[in-house]
């Protein structure tokens, strides 16, 4: 995701952390990379003026003293300056007092309407909610068949009928207060570009079901032309907010870091796959990390947090934060990522990782060969890997059925991984995230340099 845009952040972020002083010169030279970075990914260029301003502004007032560096002061300030380019804070959808919720969706041609109306529909279903798909896309043949394809295999009711779509979308309503359904997603007909007969539709569909939510659906892969479109969508629709699709392909970013400033509407949802689980909540401060380079530590987290229980996860916390990460926890994790399903996406969220890793597939037999070399440790290996010379690594290779390239390369890895995971603050963000509150004082303290991202 985003992958060129994050590998020029990363080269302008090595280049700056090498300098101890930061001139005037040096950061002209950064926010020029920056500006470039962005223009590059097409983000739009009010955003980007806008965005390499602020970031300008507040340059200026970086404080020599406070106990970051000033290279990590800049960081940090493209990284909360991106966040809210990003939409600052992530939607939370509420419910109609008088069921259903109606959600309306529109777009472009092909942008993932009908994916994301199924997909909605599933992620409804995991909030606890019962809701009813409604095809009033009559427009192109196979529409509605499409939609109850993608209705049955998640056991959501589809209606839809041979009518018009107004009326279609209208009767919907009425079935889903007979059927007690308390959500409705109704799919309307794309189009190519903004055609008048087909936005009059649009318009009309929403007159006749007033949705609660109106959401536009764009392909991240349009880039910025996507802010064009949500722009006309905007004036005739009222949007509440985007879904952004297709985010798994080699989209640059253009379209999400526009879309917020641009029409003023924040970003929902983002899928990230054909497939119906492949569809995220979206959160600005993690797609600013993702795009950063410093992973998405916190939905890491949380997919931790319905694994693991409370206790575990908090020594884990600790740990980490410390740097005390060692094989013990990490087998214990193991256990519990193979709970957690997908790996390659949580390898995806884990900072430092390098790409290969992260691509490469990973099946279960390469994961039993690394639980199998760290069970032939002894308990004071896994606590101090250090300890782990040549011969004991002999010694592991034959315990385990491996050769000692195969104990080498886990031991170097996982080496890694312990250095990234504590420069990456994890600290930080779970004191954040568990609501406590900064060093007591009159003015908030600067947070401590081993708690910051530091890209080291
Ligand atoms: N890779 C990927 N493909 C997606 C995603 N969302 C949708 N698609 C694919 O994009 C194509 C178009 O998706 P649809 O949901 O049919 O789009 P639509 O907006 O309903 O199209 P029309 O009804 O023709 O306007 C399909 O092949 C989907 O499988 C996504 O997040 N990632
Ligand atoms: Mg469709």
């Amino acid at each position: 995701m985003f992958d060129s845009l994050s590998d020029r952040f990363d080269g302008i972020f090595t280049r700056l952390r090498g300098r101890g002083r930061l001139t005037e010169a040096d950061v002209d030279e950064v926010l020029r990379e920056i500006r470039l970075a962005l223009l590059e990914a097409d983000v739009n260029i009010r955003v980007v003026r806008g965005l390499v301003s602020r970031i300008r502004e507040r340059t200026v007032g970086i404080d020599l003293s406070q106990s970051l560096t000033p290279a990590q002061q800049v960081i940090k300030i493209v990284h909360e300056e991106l966040i809210a380019t990003l939409g600052g804070e992530t939607l939370k959808i509420s419910y109609a007092s008088k069921p259903p919720t109606v959600v309306l969706l529109a777009g472009l041609q092909g942008s993932g309407k009908t994916t994301a109306a199924g997909k909605l529909a599933r992620w409804f279903k995991h909030q606890g909610r019962q809701p009813l798909l409604v095809g009033a896309d009559l427009q192109r043949p196979a529409a509605v068949q499409q939609l109850r394809v993608l209705g049955s295999q998640i056991a959501v009711p589809v209606f839809s009928e041979a009518s018009d779509p107004v009326s279609v979308a209208a009767k919907g309503l009425e079935e889903a207060k007979r059927l007690g359904r308390d959500v409705l997603i109704v799919d309307t007909a794309g189009r190519l570009s903004i055609d008048a007969a087909l936005m009059a539709e649009v318009r009309d569909i929403s007159a006749a079901v007033s949705p609660n939510y109106t959401f536009l659906v764009i392909d991240a892969m349009t880039g910025q032309d996507a802010v064009a479109t949500a722009e006309a969508f905007h004036e005739t629709l009222d949007l509440d907010g985007v879904i952004l699709t297709k985010l798994d392909g080699d989209a640059r970013g253009g379209a999400a870091l526009s879309v917020k400033e641009v029409v003023g509407k924040p970003i929902a949802f983002a899928s990230v796959g054909e497939k119906l689980s492949e569809f995220e909540t979206f959160h600005p401060d993690r797609m600013a990390s993702r795009i950063l380079g410093m992973g998405d530590v916190l939905t890491l987290i949380e997919k931790a947090e319905e694994a693991f229980d409370q206790k575990e996860a908090e020594r884990a916390a600790e740990a980490l934060m410390e740097g005390r990460y060692n094989f013990d926890d990490f087998l214990e994790h193991m256990q519990q990522m193979k709970k957690m399903g997908n790996l390659q996406g949580i390898l995806g969220m884990i900072p430092g990782v390098p790409k290969e890793l992260k691509q490469a597939k990973i099946d279960d037999a390469e994961l039993g060969r690394v639980e199998a070399i760290i069970r032939s440790m002894t308990a004071a290996e896994r606590q101090d890997p250090k300890l782990i010379n040549g011969s004991r690594k002999l010694r592991i290779a034959n315990g385990s059925g491996s050769t000692t390239t195969q104990v080498n390369a886990l031991l170097k890895q996982f080496k890694e991984m312990q250095v990234q995971l504590s420069a990456m603050g994890m600290g930080r963000m779970l004191n954040k995230k568990r609501g406590k509150k900064g060093k007591k004082g009159g003015r908030t303290t600067p947070p401590k340099l081993g708690s910051m991202p530091n890209f080291n």
